[in-house]
């Protein structure tokens, strides 16, 4: 697994909120260090000694007053400042059409990208070196799109769309998680960023705007066939097939992605039969029922969705 860290930044924006925060953290171990030694000074010099009478108490100090209300007031004008660059050096500039709109609902990510007519959910795919324009959306309650390596954290309002730019400067797999309390499966609703070239992401997105995988394989054909009769399709969207539900992830390559149930599991054979035979023993509280499906349809389902690459 990709390790994820605020110290370790990919984009401009993240390295600028990376630098206010360790600039802040300085500001303030500065300050504890400062009080926490002048009482420690305080208290080691001024102890009391056997046989010494009480010291004649002090009251106001005008020069002492004024500098540390002086003092504390300069630093935080100087953080406002800061922040407010930093807000400037996040922010995307005017209205332009969104790259990628990403939907957050519990507990997964819907991800679109208009204009190629892609499809895909938890796993962002993404080109190295380009400032992409990300819209987020909230589908049921509120979450909150973190990637702390790539982008500030932004919350997914219901009604109302929220902005952000998106920006990796080195290929690889970068780690985010929704950062709003969203429910029970909120600690399993993760997310990848996967940052390409321009030629791997192109042909990565050429594969995804095709419809769904057609075979001659009769287990995958069987598959098909119960998906539709199973309900699946009251829930799930595979590309060409008429199955356009969006109450659960789009499926139509499902094969191509890393994990299953929003991270919660590699996807593998086995792991993809676990799921689809009971998802609550995987990711409980899971907005997918147990279908309480035969061996026989799990395998044909399974074998179905292999072929959806
Ligand atoms: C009531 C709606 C519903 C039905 C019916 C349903 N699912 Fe799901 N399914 C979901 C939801 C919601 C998720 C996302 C769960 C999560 O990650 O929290 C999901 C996730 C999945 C995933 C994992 C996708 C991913 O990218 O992580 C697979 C595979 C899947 N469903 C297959 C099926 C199959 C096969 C059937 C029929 C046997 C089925 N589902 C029936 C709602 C449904
Ligand atoms: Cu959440």
């Amino acid at each position: 697994m990709p390790v994820s860290s605020v110290f370790d930044t990919h984009s401009p924006q993240a390295g600028a909120i990376s630098r206010l925060f360790l600039l802040s953290l300085g500001i303030s171990a500065i300050i504890f260090l400062l009080v926490v030694g002048l009482v420690l000074y305080a208290i080691v010099r001024y102890r009391g000694q056997p046989g010494q009478e009480d010291p004649t108490p002090v009251f106001g100090m005008r020069h002492l007053e004024i500098a540390w209300t002086i003092a504390p007031a300069v630093i935080l004008l100087g953080m406002f400042g800061l922040t407010v660059t930093t807000m400037r050096a996040t922010n995307p500039p005017a209205a332009k059409e969104a790259d990628i709109v990403i939907t957050g609902y519990q507990w997964w990510w819907d991800v679109r990208y208009p204009q190629a007519h892609v499809v895909t959910a938890n796993e962002i795919h993404i080109p190295v070196g380009k400032q992409l324009r990300i819209e987020l959306k909230g589908g049921d309650v509120i979450h909150d799109f973190w990637v702390p390596q790539l982008a500030r954290k932004m919350d997914m309002v219901p009604g109302h769309t929220n902005e952000l730019l998106l920006f990796a400067d080195t290929p690889g797999t970068y780690l985010g998680a929704c950062a709003e309390y969203c429910g029970t499966q909120h600690a399993w609703m993760r997310i990848q960023v996967i940052a390409q070239s321009q030629a791997e992401f192109d042909s990565w997105q050429q594969a995804q705007a095709r419809g769904a995988a057609v075979t001659a394989d009769a287990a995958a054909n069987q598959g098909a066939q119960r998906f539709r009769q199973l309900t699946c399709s009251s829930c799930h969207a595979i590309g060409g097939t008429g199955a356009n539900a969006q109450v659960g992830p789009d499926l139509t390559h499902i094969a191509s992605r890393n994990t299953l149930g929003a991270g919660i599991i590699e996807n593998t054979p086995d792991n993809l039969a676990r799921w689809i035979a009971n998802p609550h023993a995987i990711k409980q509280g899971v907005l997918m029922p147990n279908l309480q499906l035969s061996d026989a349809d799990v395998r044909a389902l399974v074998a179905y969705m292999e072929a959806l690459k």
